[in-house]
């Protein structure tokens, strides 16, 4: 029970559910065209994988269909998918990266 006040108002912390922010999912989904090699090079340099683990999410990738990158809050999400979609274009790559909300 919110505690009551002198006016008899609530605090706005006890009277509204103060949720987290919402966090997103970025996925790569796989594709026809776009190299192996380039997968890799997009793992480690947007998301800070070691070579192994960006193999392995790369391989994931390829054998489900999508795989998962990384879970952030929505700007950072959105600012990821937009970096590696503009890398994969500028190498004429047709590599797809979406968010999702978890
Ligand atoms: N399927 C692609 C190939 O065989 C590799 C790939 C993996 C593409 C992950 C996109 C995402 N060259």
């Amino acid at each position: 029970m919110a505690t009551q006040h002198q006016d008899n108002s609530l605090l706005q912390a006890q009277r509204t559910q103060l949720k987290p922010p919402p966090l997103y999912k970025v996925l790569l989904l796989n594709d026809d065209f776009t190299p192996m090699d380039f997968v890799i090079v997009v793992l480690q340099r947007f998301f800070g994988m070691d070579r192994e683990h960006a193999t392995r999410i790369m391989l994931k990738v390829h054998t489900d269909g999508r795989g998962v990158c990384g879970v952030y809050p929505r700007d950072v999400a959105a600012t990821k998918v937009e970096q590696v979609t503009a890398f994969a274009r500028s190498n004429q790559h047709p590599l797809a990266c979406v968010m999702e909300e978890n």
